[in-house]
């Protein structure tokens, strides 16, 4: 069954539903505001067209399939496609139908997701936004997201309640100034600061938090550089800059020593292996990770280690696609060092495949927030997986 379903933004998205007397998958898929060039095209038309290439050039091909035949049901997608980005299909109604299998496979198997996909034994950290600008607001901060994740947490519920700290006390901390506050489309707060402005009220609130929880709270943004990049150059309305490359990579460093950063994405727009190589060198203790850069994307992956580009990536399942290139792509990347961190799009569903994803396959963190329901639904879902597991509620 395919359908339409509305996501958090108020847009149609694709749901896939694969059913048979004795098991059932469903999936909806995501969307991102602040899209990689190299991504899959999440709806090449429109979602009602991709649901009518689905039904008529996939669908009859799957139908009657042995749902546990991940790979032949992937290798059928991409063939019915007949592109490299799904610019027929569409990446999401791709990823939808993919993961709806393997959701069906696992039931097949009296099993959840996470146990047939990999050998996941603990939780991936959660990594919040508390301060939301750029593509996922209005009159907001010029970077699109201030991060948390408590670092040294060793079980979920103190991991979570550390992030909502965070997030309650820069709300009141907002309040005392006066100023107007809103929820950007991941419900991190929004309000027009500068950038250091912002990056200090953050880290006197995790200061505040660390000594109440005992955790260490760690800061991160995620610069969305693609985003910020016009006629090469890095703009940055509020803050009142125009930087070339050298430049930005100047202010990167130096925001990273001085609120010791300790996570950073797409700090450099998603063409610059050269950059990111640069940065990576230079940083120290910090995940540079690529996102926009990599778009999960395995042959992405294998040019930046090559120019090692990064040490770390964002696993974003629509951006390719389907489940099986997902593996391989993060197969590659533990290969060669790098640090998976799964994450949700600016636009999502109640869908919590991606809790299974990060916990099957050991990501080091989950990249999703702890307010807003079809966020902190993800979080649910990692506190009962972790009850199955017992090892770290
Ligand atoms: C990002 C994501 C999620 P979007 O850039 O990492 O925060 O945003 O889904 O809009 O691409
Ligand atoms: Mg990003």
């Amino acid at each position: 069954m395919l359908r339409k379903i509305l996501d958090s933004r108020g847009n149609f998205s694709f749901e896939c539903e694969v059913a048979g007397d004795s098991f059932f998958g469903r999936c909806s898929a995501p969307s991102g505001a602040s899209v990689g060039k190299f991504e899959a095209v999440a709806y090449p038309k429109s979602v009602d067209a991709s649901i009518e290439f689905a039904k008529s050039r996939v669908v009859p091909k799957l139908a009657g399939m042995d749902v546990r035949e991940q790979k032949r049901i992937d290798s059928l997608l991409r063939e019915t496609d007949e592109t490299d980005n799904f610019s027929n299909l569409g990446g999401n109604a791709a990823i939808a139908i993919s993961l709806a299998c393997a959701k069906a496979s696992a039931n097949l198997q009296g099993k959840q997701l996470y146990e047939t996909l990999g050998k996941g034994r603990w939780f991936p950290l959660p990594l919040s936004k508390i301060i939301g600008g750029g593509k996922h607001a209005v009159n907001s901060c010029d970077i699109q997201e201030f991060l948390v994740f408590p670092s040294n947490a060793k079980k979920i519920y103190p991991a979570l309640k550390a992030n909502v700290s965070v997030h309650k006390k820069v709300k009141e901390r907002l309040k005392q100034r006066g100023v107007t506050i809103g929820r950007d489309d991941e419900s991190g707060w929004v309000v027009k600061l500068k950038t250091e402005e912002a990056l200090e009220m953050l880290s006197q609130a995790c200061e505040e938090a660390d000594s109440e929880t005992g955790l260490k709270i760690d800061i991160g943004l995620d610069m969305a550089s693609s985003s910020l990049f016009e006629d090469e150059k890095y703009i940055y309305e509020v803050d009142g800059m125009r930087l070339n490359k050298g430049e930005q990579l100047e202010l990167v460093l130096g925001l990273m020593d001085k609120f010791k950063l300790s996570y950073l994405e797409d700090p450099l727009q998603e063409e610059d292996f050269e950059g990111f190589a640069e940065l990576t060198k230079k940083a120290k203790n910090c995940l540079i990770c690529g996102d926009d850069l990599f778009v999960t994307n395995k042959s992405r992956l294998e040019e930046g280690v090559k120019k090692k580009a990064c040490n770390s990536l964002i696993i974003k399942p629509n951006q390719i696609g389907t489940l099986t290139q997902l593996e391989d792509t993060i197969r590659y990347a533990k290969e060669n060092n790098y640090t998976c961190i799964a994450s949700h799009r600016s636009g999502e569903t109640c869908d919590s495949s991606i809790s299974h994803i990060a916990v099957a396959f050991d990501c080091k963190m989950l990249k999703t927030n702890v307010v807003g329901g079809e966020r902190n639904t993800k979080f649910n879902e990692i506190i009962r997986i972790g009850e199955r597991i017992g090892s770290w509620v």
